[in-house]
């Protein structure tokens, strides 16, 4: 493989260049309208316009991408996360153009990409799974026959859905008939397929997901776990590695579990299996996504290993580098989604200009953006400004150091998650370790991000006093962080 293209923006975008760079393989990026003077168009070796700015129109135009990659002579696409990552019929396209996708294969992706399919090719492995329906219900007696017998509340998921999308919880049994009928319509209105199944509600379960990597050989591995309890909206806040619950024996048996669910689909490349761990500490086998996730730094952070890098040796057909036994825990990191989002105005996006974006650095801090000062956030795509990544010899170290970064991060212009974030992590749940996928929903109000007057007072005399003892020959007082935040912080500001 010498020229790849990439078949995405932003952040991943870079990402994934700057690892190819280091193979010494030549970069194509593909660019919308509305990204001419990202950075990432910059950093390629070359670089086309595919398209005006909505994604239909450009990141998801598979045909355009594969004439391309013909026209310059591209041999591999990698297709980040999101757009046509895990679309089978371009996995197809790609492969019938005489390209390698860097990624499974289009089987693979069926085969996961449908939750129930899923469940059934894993079902032979005997991976844990929440006990259900095994197929998808259409008869209102079978599925109340399986919700009396699995136990109430259940849960109906469409089978085309995942990542939360056409999931709905039922109390009482009078609730299921009207409760199913209306999942099977949402489900084919969204999705073109009306498949639900039914699950036993698992209450307060923890979000943990394992990285797989498999090469063309028959050699699985895991990558330990992830963390991502720490969720709004099924949208991930903070993600970590490793989880601080799993014990080595169950960190063993969900990682032998999770290369079984990669073997049930002949897997290749780089995957996640997701997990629920409920607070007895019994796992389940909920879905497996078949592309690199936003998250995999974390995993990185902890084991030494570039899973971009590691993605492209094995689409070369190349085995595996390392072993099981060679993969150890190494320290401790932490991730959180800066996104460009009110977090005091229900997450609003806030999408403007990023006046001042000056960006933390130092020792264990990694911050995977995509964005420069002085460019303007696009309405048409995700509004992530960045991720922002810290490593610690354990733990607390990487808390504080996320505190210190998220401190040291300066950005002006839009609102950001950034003071969200502090308060998730420095939450006495969240400090602990004792939380579950409800700690948003629990513990989160717009007013535990609001200064409280007296502090606002005590902010105000000193940078009052701090003005006068300058005697306002220099440029910069200390003013609060725009109310938003409970914690000291200076805030350059001109005169
Ligand atoms: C569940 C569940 C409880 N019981 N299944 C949401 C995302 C999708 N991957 C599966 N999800 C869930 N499935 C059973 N049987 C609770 C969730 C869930 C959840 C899972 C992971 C992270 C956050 C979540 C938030 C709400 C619900």
């Amino acid at each position: 493989m010498r020229k790849i293209l990439i078949a995405n923006r932003g952040e991943i975008a870079l990402r994934v260049m700057r690892s190819a760079k280091e193979m010494g393989i030549a970069t194509v990026a593909i660019y919308s309208e509305a990204d001419r003077n990202a950075p990432f168009v910059r950093y390629a070796d070359e670089a086309v316009c595919v398209g005006p700015p909505p994604s239909a129109q450009s990141y998801l135009r598979g045909d355009k991408i594969i004439e391309i990659c013909k026209e310059l002579g591209v041999d591999g696409i990698h297709p980040g996360y999101g757009f046509l990552s895990e679309n089978a019929g371009f996995a197809t396209a790609v492969r019938a153009a005489g390209i390698t996708l860097i990624g499974p294969s289009p089987e693979a992706m069926n085969v996961m990409g449908d939750k129930l399919s899923a469940k059934n090719a894993a079902r032979k492995y005997n991976i844990p799974m929440v006990p259900g329906t095994e197929g998808a219900v259409n008869d209102v007696e079978e599925a109340k026959r399986t919700a009396l017998e699995v136990g109430l509340p259940v849960l109906i998921k469409a089978s085309a859905g995942g990542g939360g999308k056409g999931m709905r919880i039922v109390e009482k049994i009078e609730d299921l008939e009207e409760q199913m009928t209306r999942a099977i319509s949402e489900a084919q209105s969204a999705f073109g397929d009306g498949s639900v199944f039914i699950e036993r509600y698992v209450a307060g379960p923890r979000h943990i997901e394992i990285q797989v990597l498999a090469d063309n050989h028959g050699n699985v591995v895991y990558l330990f776990e992830r963390e991502c309890s720490i969720q709004r909206r099924h949208q991930k806040v903070v993600e970590e590695a490793p989880s601080s619950v799993l014990t080595p024996e169950l960190r063993a048996a969900m990682g032998k579990s999770a290369c079984d669910v990669a073997r049930s689909c002949d897997y290749s490349g780089a995957g996640t299996v997701e997990f629920l761990v409920d607070e007895n500490l019994n796992y389940y086998f909920l879905e497996m996504n078949t592309r690199l996730q936003v998250e995999h730094p974390v995993s990185e952070m902890i084991t030494g290993i570039d899973l971009v890098k590691e993605q492209i040796n094995v689409a070369r057909g190349e085995k595996l580098s390392f072993t099981q036994d060679d993969l150890k825990i190494n320290g401790h990191s932490l991730e959180v989604r800066v996104y460009a989002e009110d977090p005091t105005n229900n997450f609003l996006p806030d999408i403007g200009r990023l006046v001042t974006y000056r960006k933390p650095s130092g020792p264990g801090v990694r911050v995977d953006d995509g964005f420069e000062e002085g460019m303007d956030i696009p309405i048409y795509y995700d509004p992530m400004i960045s991720k922002l990544i810290t490593h610690g010899k354990d733990r607390m170290e990487a808390i504080q150091r996320m505190v210190r970064a998220i401190d040291d991060y300066d950005i002006t212009g839009c609102q950001t998650t950034l003071p969200f974030c502090r308060w998730a992590i420095q939450h006495e749940a969240f400090v602990s370790g004792n939380f579950d996928t409800h700690f948003v929903k629990k513990y989160f109000t717009p007013e535990v991000l609001q200064v409280s007057d007296e502090d606002e007072m005590e902010i105000a005399a000193l940078a009052a006093l701090h003005a006068f003892s300058n005697k306002v020959k220099q440029q910069e007082v200390v003013v609060p962080t725009n109310g938003k935040s409970s914690s000291w912080k200076s805030r350059r500001m001109g005169v």
